[in-house]
């Protein structure tokens, strides 16, 4: 195994590769901003080493000096984490370059994914179902793209190919909006992403979104872990996520589940990934494809019971994979609440020193987070400072687990959002499973 490793990320998921490594037996440089000399995993890894400045373009994005921690400390590879640099191409590519081992895919599987429209059509030619369109660029004739549109049949949505993640994209109704809205959206792409190449495809108006975690090694192995529910979000940002999802049947995980496999065999995936899928009307349409880690991984882990995050590693150094898909097997089912550090009524961050925190327990009950009393949330960085997760013997008992933790914790000092998550474990729909993604926005009186 690596004897010693950069962990490139903060808060919670830099503590969650501790963890991995630690338990690997694998020294870790912890590389961190001027703002976050106080995290617990800065605090825990056998070397630290300050990166830049408190915003992320002077340290968490800053190649440079995260190569150069790696050099200083003699380590071996560097794990990127989620957000950040761990979907940047150019990224994995350097890291390479300078002689280390990039914890993740290849930079051209990454550049592969992160244009949408080759991540489709190599999804296509894999065998994964895909929301309907023509698979192409739109190019400037308005005559083909207004013929397109009554083909694919509106309301259709204009995405940027450069976008993902909910940038980028513009819904269009009617056949009078449509030159005008692509026109738009490429300008904002081109803005936003420079590249202001943009598709288009078919708007499903009510779909959940449900995404397969799937792992390969570079031995020509990949498996799936089943999927996860992720419809319950506001503005594109994740609120609680679950596993298995609700209304899914064991035929349509193993029929999903294996072709994601399969297509990660195809196309030499490396590592852990995830396939996001709209689901609507009992039918999967792949959109995108994760080349990370992502925050609601615990949900899978708590359903196999197996650790995604020291998976990561062994792939890494070139171990095969620990299982095969017949040693997969799902038990029960876990929920997982994001804690932020949020006005739980205005959404706004809410920074600040945590003066009192009780961490909740009990069986089935786990909790990833970074903080501690006397421990100040600094504004620079996303408002998540952690996730409780639930797993119980089925829905209903990791609901009631979930709930009750959530009454026992306690985060004094800053506001956050525990009432909005106590509010959602008590709504009515919620209790019933398979809402879609607009439901919470609803309930929130978003519109
Ligand atoms: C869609 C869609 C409906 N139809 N594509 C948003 C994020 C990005 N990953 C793709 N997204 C969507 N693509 C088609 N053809 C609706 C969304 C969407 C969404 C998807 C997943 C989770 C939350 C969402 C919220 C709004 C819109």
């Amino acid at each position: 195994m690596f004897e010693k490793i950069v962990i490139a990320n903060r808060g919670e998921i830099a503590l969650r590769v501790w963890r991995a490594c630690r338990e690997l037996g694998i020294k870790t440089v912890a590389v961190f901003s001027e703002a976050d000399r106080d995290l617990k995993h800065v605090r825990l890894a056998d070397e630290a080493v300050c990166i830049g400045p408190a915003p992320s373009a002077l340290s968490y994005l800053n190649i440079p000096a995260i190569i150069s921690a790696a050099e200083v400390t003699d380590a071996q590879a560097i794990h990127p984490g989620y957000g950040f640099l761990s979907e940047n191409a150019d990224f994995s590519e350097k890291v390479s370059q300078s002689g280390f081992v990039f914890i993740g895919p290849r930079a051209d599987t990454i550049r592969l994914m992160g244009d949408k429209i080759s991540a489709k059509n190599a999804m296509l030619e894999a065998g994964i179902p895909c929301v309907p369109s023509n698979g192409d660029a739109l190019g400037d004739n308005d005559e083909a793209n207004l013929k397109l549109a009554r083909e694919i049949g509106y309301p259709v949505i204009i995405k940027a190919a450069g976008g993902g993640g909910g940038r980028g994209m513009r819904t269009v109704h009617t056949e009078a909006a449509l030159i005008n809205s692509i026109s738009l959206t490429k300008g904002e792409a081109g803005a936003a992403f420079g590249n202001d190449t943009v598709f288009m495809e078919k708007f499903l108006e009510d779909p959940r979104h449900i995404e397969f975690q799937v792992l390969a090694d570079s031995h020509g192995n990949a498996i799936h872990l089943g999927e996860r529910d992720c419809s319950m979000q506001r503005r594109h940002q994740k609120v609680v996520e679950e596993a298995p999802a609700p209304g899914i049947t064991a035929e349509q995980r193993k029929m999903i589940g294996e072709r994601c496999a399969q297509a990660c065999v195809k196309i030499g995936y490396l590592g852990a990934g995830t396939f996001e899928f709209l689901y609507e009307n009992g039918e999967f349409y792949f959109i995108e494809m994760n080349t990370r880690v992502q925050v609601e991984h615990p949900v899978t882990e708590m359903i196999t019971g197996f650790d995604i995050v020291k998976e990561q590693l062994r792939i890494a150094y070139g171990l095969p994979l620990s299982i095969t898909q017949d040693q997969v097997r799902f038990t029960g089912h876990a929920i997982e609440c994001r804690l932020n550090a949020e006005d739980p009524k205005t959404f706004m961050p809410c920074p600040g020193i945590i003066d009192q925190f009780h961490m909740p327990g009990g069986p089935g009950i786990r909790c990833e987070t970074h903080i501690y009393n006397g421990y100040k949330v600094p504004a620079y960085y996303d408002s998540m400072i952690g996730k409780l997760i639930a797993h119980g013997d089925d829905r209903n008992s990791a609901i009631a687990r979930m709930k009750t933790a959530l009454s026992e914790m306690v985060i004094d000092g800053i506001k956050t959002n525990i009432p909005l998550q106590q509010n959602i474990m008590a709504d009515s729909a919620f209790e019933l499973g398979s809402q879609n993604i607009h439901y919470l926005e609803k309930k929130l009186g978003i519109h």
